[in-house]
């Protein structure tokens, strides 16, 4: 009895009809969590699991399992899984390639007729992309104890829904979302597989990463409070611009990021509103997202504090105001040495060479690593591209990932 190989015509098939769930197909790849789409998505890869055979559920935040059932059903079972939801103008693999090859694993493993023990669980996390709410990974985020129904009724979108309303409209019981939580035991491993969202495997011509370390992203909300004026008749050293304020800001946190004594830190902001944004105005107020990660917590840290000193100085300096809100401070996340020898051994087995890396994404292992030994799978990304339209990889080089889920995930179901 042999697990056979994965088949990328599988995979292929299911992304593409994934991808036909997408409320902006001419820009790549847009799902946004329950929106139209993304319950339509739901509905569609819930369908794809229980025709191969997987026993479906869903949680009160809608984080999606899907089991094949083991010989032991009562021991903490094996996970494997990722997210379908995306960033705005996205591209079809980051999330959805994890989940399509947690179930064409699953499939192999079934059709394989290896007994294996435990429960093998192919998961769909709710949300792992903050598009919506602001917040990432709210499904496991949840299932880590880090997210509780009150915080989900304060959580907002832009159209001023909460999370639990969108919720409750949806169907969702809210009565058991205490329930949604994990204790430390009560999963056995979980293994994830995801695009690369970086350039590494491809440099070195590799197929497989195996992820040793997650780093820990921050989000900080900024907001810079100047004195909206007239941009002719204001003279410069009479000014208050609340955009130049968050521009140096900016600048700062790129140069403190790049003479960081860690190799991972990387930092951006991505979302800026100005107001009131208006080519002859200068601002009164800007808010801008600030994302900072790294693998060493002490060392983001040391960089936040350093900003936050120099954001004192431009109060002075520019007579601003600057506001600084964290929405979430993640812990780096490292993955379990028992996994990775399963995993390196299973590459080592198929004779396909691989590289241990560090992952600058988050990923919904993050959170799951809060209460279970967790590591993660890594296929390329065509030129380093992600979140992005042109994000491309290969359907070969998923299915050969899939391949090396499945055997991991065989293994660990009989550990
Ligand atoms: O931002 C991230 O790291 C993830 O792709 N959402
Ligand atoms: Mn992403
Ligand atoms: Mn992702």
């Amino acid at each position: 009895m042999i697990v056979k190989p994965a088949q990328s015509s599988n995979i292929k098939n299911i992304l593409e009809k994934l991808n036909t769930f997408n409320s902006d197909p001419e820009n790549g790849t847009t799902r946004v969590l329950f929106t139209e789409p993304e319950v339509e998505a739901r509905k569609y890869i819930k369908e794809e699991m229980k025709k191969n055979g997987l026993v479906v559920r869903e949680d009160s935040i809608g984080n999606i399992f899907a089991t094949l059932e083991g010989t032991d059903p009562d021991l903490p079972p094996v996970w494997t899984g990722s997210h379908i939801d995306t960033v705005l103008k996205a591209g079809m693999f980051d999330g959805m390639a994890g989940v399509v090859a947690g179930i064409e694993a699953a499939r192999l493993i079934k059709e394989s007729k290896i007994p294996h023990k435990r429960n093998i669980e192919v998961i769909v996390y709710t949300s792992e992309e903050p598009t919506r709410f602001g917040l990432s990974c709210l499904g496991s985020r949840a299932m880590a104890g880090y997210l509780s129904l009150e915080q989900a009724k304060r959580l907002k979108d832009k159209q001023g829904n909460s999370l639990a309303e969108v919720l409750e409209g949806l169907g969702y019981d809210l009565s058991k979302f205490d329930e949604i939580s994990f204790k430390k035991g009560e999963v056995f491993a979980a293994v994830e597989l995801h695009i690369e969202q970086g350039a590494v495997l491809e440099s070195m011509g590799l197929p497989i990463g195996i992820v040793d370390t997650i780093s820990g992203p921050t989000k900080l909300e900024v907001s810079v409070y100047g004195k909206q004026s007239h941009a002719g008749g204001t003279p410069m050293n009479l000014r208050h611009d609340a955009f130049l304020a968050c521009s140096e800001i900016a600048l700062k946190v790129e140069k403190l990021a790049k003479k960081s004594s860690s190799k991972d830190t990387v930092a951006t902001v991505g979302l800026v509103n100005v107001i009131p944004n208006a080519s002859n105005v200068i601002s009164g107020e800007v808010h801008f997202s600030l994302d900072i990660r790294d693998s060493d917590y002490e060392v983001k840290h040391k960089l936040i504090e350093e900003l936050k000193d120099f954001t004192k100085q431009l109060e002075k300096s520019r007579g601003v105001t600057i506001k600084i809100k964290q929405i979430n401070d993640d812990l780096p996340t490292k993955s379990d040495d028992r996994i990775i020898e399963i995993l390196e051994n299973s590459c080592k087995e198929k004779n396909i060479s691989y590289h241990k890396m560090v992952s600058g994404a988050f990923h919904d292992s993050m959170m799951v690593g809060k209460f279970a030994p967790i590591a993660m799978i890594f296929v390329p990304s065509k030129d380093g591209i992600s979140h992005n339209p042109a994000e491309w990889t290969d359907y070969d080089d998923i299915a050969k990932g899939t391949d090396i889920l499945a055997d991991g995930l065989l293994k660990l179901s009989n550990d």
